[in-house]
């Protein structure tokens, strides 16, 4: 690792914070071990990198779109160089294991690349008008400054996310990564910068949610925020983007489900599970955290499921056959250890797991076992809130309509799973489902970056990143209207008055 110590990146170059005090990041497999120091920034800075945004926007909005999204190609280029650096320096920072950093950098790749093609498409529409000689057409037009704020559990892929299609939109950008992985997203934004991206095209402002977050949100000059996060801090930025006239679009918590049928694949369902449930420690928007399964088959699965769950070998993500690297911070490992008790007080039982690891070169990161409950049921707690962390429980069903009704008895609806070889359950579950993503015979987790991804209900406000949707959060649709008859047509007037041609 070259650098480990970085300010503000704004436009074009690495500053300061004004506040003169840094932040350090550390590896949440073992917290003596410092990754570096960051800025700790205050909303001066943040004012300093929106300005920087406003003065590139008009040269960047009136750059051609190919070559706008012709940097993420170069960006995907370089990123796929460094691949197996950054996800060690991913694991690291996040705790995630080796294999799934890789794969963050990956859905990265993926989607810079996905999103240097749009370039070359960034459709609109020509449509035929009533009146004679006269024509119409939709192009998009960017919606300006924008500010991103993302999460640490995806820290390369969902800042790409955001970054990506807003610069294709022609949109200039202030990108605030999560506290707990700032590292990562400075050696994203130094990409940026290596491969030409224009001063001030994208900005990056490090720091706390309180002090540098909620600046850029209420910042005058910003039009939008993407945001990628919990629910309580999603449902304040859109409160006062609302009250600003700002578009804000929020990825937000979820509580997924994966349903198992009499007739599913028990193998692969439980495989499903344990990787759904446990991958990146539970700690994904997509995770799976309730396991609806049939009475008829209940048994064999939890059975097979505990199998399969003892023998996870917990540990540092960078070691070779850990299953379950470390929860991100001391805060986190705290709340779910937190709703562990209160699934146990609410009468859920565990089955396997419920305590933290320690012990064996562990005791300075933030381990907990896989947990997974049994009797866990709709009204509980660890059964409607999001838990983010190693935990799952088993629901008992009798019927596919029992199922569906249970997954969508809470008020998030990201991604819901179904196995089930019976194509009358497919399509009932497939129409049922209050999910913005529903897989059949797949997990929970693991969307790829061209279909689009995104929740109903709490989990969002109708926005979907990824996919071709991706360029609707950074844009307006503008409706171009052109006449050429010569003379004055007046709509829903003239077509029917002969004297008027
Ligand atoms: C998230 O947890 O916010 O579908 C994103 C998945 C990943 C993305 C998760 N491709 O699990």
């Amino acid at each position: 690792m070259s650098r480990t110590d970085f300010g503000n990146y704004i436009n074009g170059d690495w500053v300061d914070p004004s506040t003169g005090e840094t932040f350090e990041s550390r590896n949440p497999a073992d917290r003596t071990q410092v990754l570096g120091s960051f800025a700790k920034s205050g909303a001066a800075d943040v004012d300093r990198a929106v300005q920087a945004a406003v003065e590139a926007y008009p040269r960047w909005m009136s750059t051609p779109v190919p070559e706008r999204a012709d940097y993420l190609l170069r960006v995907a280029l370089l990123l796929e160089e460094r691949k197996e650096e950054l996800s060690r320096i991913m694991t690291q920072e996040m705790g995630k294991t080796l294999k799934e950093s890789r794969a963050d950098v990956q859905e990265g790749i993926d989607f810079a690349h996905y999103m240097a093609g749009e370039g070359r498409r960034f459709f609109g529409n020509s449509i035929p008008a009533e009146l004679p000689n006269k024509f119409y057409m939709t192009m998009r037009h960017p919606i300006g400054v924008v500010g991103l704020i993302t999460p640490w559990n995806f820290p390369i892929a969902i800042p790409l996310w955001k970054i990506a299609p807003a610069m294709v939109a022609g949109c200039t950008s202030v990108f605030k990564p999560a506290e707990d992985t700032p590292l990562c997203a400075a050696l994203l934004v130094d990409l940026f910068h290596e491969v030409g991206v224009p001063p001030g095209v994208v900005n990056l402002v490090n720091g706390m949610g309180e002090e540098a977050g909620a600046p850029l949100v209420d910042h005058p000059s910003v039009r939008a925020i993407s945001f990628t996060g919990s629910l309580d801090v999603g449902r304040m930025i859109n409160e006062k983007c609302a009250r600003s006239m700002k578009r804000c679009s929020l990825e937000l918590g979820s509580k997924n489900a994966l349903i198992i049928m009499p007739d599913a694949d028990l193998d692969l369902a439980v495989e499903s599970a344990a990787w759904g449930a446990f991958a990146t420690s539970g700690q994904r928007c997509t995770a799976t955290s309730r396991l609806i399964v049939h009475d008829d088959v209940r048994p064999a699965f939890t059975d097979r499921l505990l199998e399969r769950v003892s023998g996870m070998k917990v540990g540092n993500g960078l070691e070779p056959g850990i299953e379950l690297a470390p929860v991100i911070n001391e805060a986190q490992k705290n709340r779910v250890l937190e709703y562990i008790s209160v699934g146990q007080q609410e009468g859920a039982k565990i089955l396997h797991g419920g305590e933290e690891v320690t012990g064996d070169g562990l005791e300075n990161g933030y381990f907990v076992a896989p947990t997974v409950f049994d009797e866990m049921t709709a009204d509980m707690r660890i059964a409607r809130e999001e838990i983010f962390g190693p935990v799952t429980g088993i629901m008992r069903v009798e019927s596919v309509e029992e199922a569906v009704a249970i997954a969508n008895g809470t008020d998030y609806g990201l991604s819901c799973a179904i196995y089930t070889h019976d194509i009358t359950n497919v399509f009932k579950a497939v129409n049922q489902l209050e999910f913005g993503i529903v897989y059949v015979n797949a997990p929970t987790i693991g969307a790829e970056i061209q279909v689009p991804f995104g929740g109903m209900k709490n989990t969002g406000n109708g926005h979907r990143e990824a996919g071709p949707q991706s360029l609707d959060e950074f844009t307006e649709w503008k409706t171009v209207g052109i006449d050429f008859s010569g003379k004055l047509q007046r709509a829903q007037m003239d077509q029917d008055d002969p004297s008027a041609s």
